[in-house]
């Protein structure tokens, strides 16, 4: 997808929150320092054939040594906010018990730093670094797994309830469950797949856990990171329109119908362990915003037992069991990932919402929305942003109250099963090096935010 030079962007309201995300266990590396305990993907990325090209994250983009570095390039890049994630098994090194406060310090430095250069820092509490020790326990898959992690929430709270204000409890859940304990993708890399549900649950739990432990320490700004996109049927077949229905259960409905409405849709309820109607309540507590993570659409029928899943859906091998099947998307532009390129299923999407969700609905936030492209002179990411920022402020002209919009990534990193032949950044890595090297996109949306901020 090449572009011509496009028109100023639509101007969004002046106290728009700008920002860039990231996550620890794709850009830190550093595991073994300071008393940093090993994570799920640590181990999951030290077993042969896990990640495609054969790489870890050891070093991913050094961040914990270069964090002055990216900040500089994050104030010269003049957004408002940093989203980062806070690595569990560096302030909890076994996942419960003992707080490390050598990792704690890290994030102290990383957070004044920010504040130094009039960025706020907004952290992630877990971005699926799932302490190892844990995982041996069962992972989300138990119930002990969700105190623990309120128990961290309050730790890094703590120490950094001074200076930050605005939290993000968990990144995608639905990945997490999906691709780690459901279809083996991603660490911790089970094979449950709709056994997988108790780690939706317990993730649901751990947040509203979290959100208690935030509050009672003061937090009064509190958001989740949940990903989603509009769902297609590949025909109006019964079979198909039923399989996609399903599909939207399970990214856009499974997580944000008990977090906004206090309930699960109908038939998830009976296969969750625990007491979940007292469970319900905490995790529906009233969020102060709703993060949403957006990249593509997706189009399902019904199952097709011997057709691989689309690059749409990581072209990856799906077992034959599943209720639906992902289909390629055909007439739009792809991404060097073979992600489809639709910046209108975001007002779609957006428009959904507040049609589902009504009243219910706090203020949104678009916490990731990024492209994976090669190259420095990436003018296809630059069309890609223009196209995805056009389309969110036609949702809030519609009337979609969003107050933020955050690029996935700052820099390349580490794409998790992919390894580092996905290049998500605004800022070029050299792997060798570890040199930055700001893109033709840096500079476009360097451009975009003066833009915006002259008024
Ligand atoms: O890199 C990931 C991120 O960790 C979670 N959201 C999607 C991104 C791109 O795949």
């Amino acid at each position: 997808m090449t572009s011509e030079p496009a028109p100023p962007l639509p101007r969004f309201p002046r106290d728009f929150l700008w920002g860039v995300s990231t996550s620890a266990a794709q850009t830190e590396g550093a595991v073994a320092e300071d008393g940093r305990g090993r994570s799920a993907w640590d181990v999951f990325t030290a077993e042969a054939g896990r990640i495609k090209d054969g790489s870890d994250a050891r070093v991913a983009t050094d961040h914990y040594h270069r964090y002055r570095e990216d900040v500089g390039l994050l104030a010269d890049l003049g957004v408002g906010a940093y989203r980062f994630s806070v690595a569990w098994p560096r302030v909890v090194p076994d996942g419960s018990g003992a707080v490390n406060a050598a990792g704690l310090d890290f994030y102290d430095r990383l957070v004044d730093a920010l504040l130094a250069a009039g960025i706020e820092p907004v952290p992630t509490l877990f971005h699926w670094d799932t302490p190892h020790a844990l995982e041996e326990t069962g992972g989300w898959l138990v119930r002990e797994t969700a105190e623990h992690f309120a128990a961290y929430a309050d730790a890094v709270a703590a120490r950094l309830g001074d200076r930050v204000k605005r939290w993000i409890t968990l990144n995608e859940p639905a990945e997490l469950t999906l691709l780690g304990y459901g279809l083996g993708q991603h660490a911790p890399g089970r094979t449950l797949l709709f056994d997988a549900l108790p780690a939706a649950h317990h993730q649901l739990l751990g947040h509203g856990l979290a959100v208690r432990a935030l509050r009672a320490r003061g937090a009064t700004d509190i958001g989740i990171a949940n990903s989603h996109g509009p769902t297609w049927a590949a025909s109006g077949s019964e079979a198909d329109t039923g399989a996609a229905d399903f599909y939207d259960l399970l990214l856009n409905r499974l997580f944000a119908d008990p977090l906004l409405l206090g309930r699960y849709p109908e038939g998830i309820a009976e296969q969750l362990p625990g007491p979940v109607t007292d469970d319900l309540k905490v995790i529906s507590q009233p969020l102060d915003w709703y993060g949403i993570n957006y990249y593509q659409p997706t189009l399902i029928g019904a199952p097709q037992p011997d057709t691989a899943a689309p690059a749409d859906f990581g072209g990856i091998a799906l077992p034959p069991e599943l209720p639906f099947s992902p289909r390629r998307i055909e007439g739009y532009p792809r991404t060097d990932f073979g992600w489809p390129v639709v910046p209108h299923a975001l007002t779609e999407l957006l428009d959904a919402f507040r049609e589902r969700y009504g009243p219910s609905l706090p203020p949104l936030m678009i916490t990731e929305n990024g492209c994976s492209y090669e190259g420095t002179e990436d003018t296809d990411r630059i069309a890609f942003l223009d196209g995805h920022l056009r389309a969110l402020h036609d949702a809030m002209t519609a009337g979609a109250d969003v107050r933020g919009y955050f690029v996935w990534s700052l820099t390349d990193n580490f794409e998790w099963a992919e390894g580092f032949a996905r290049r998500f950044g605004l800022v070029h890595i050299d792997y060798a090096t570890l040199a930055r090297t700001p893109k033709a996109s840096y500079h476009w949306l360097r451009g975009a935010l003066r833009d915006q901020a002259r008024g």
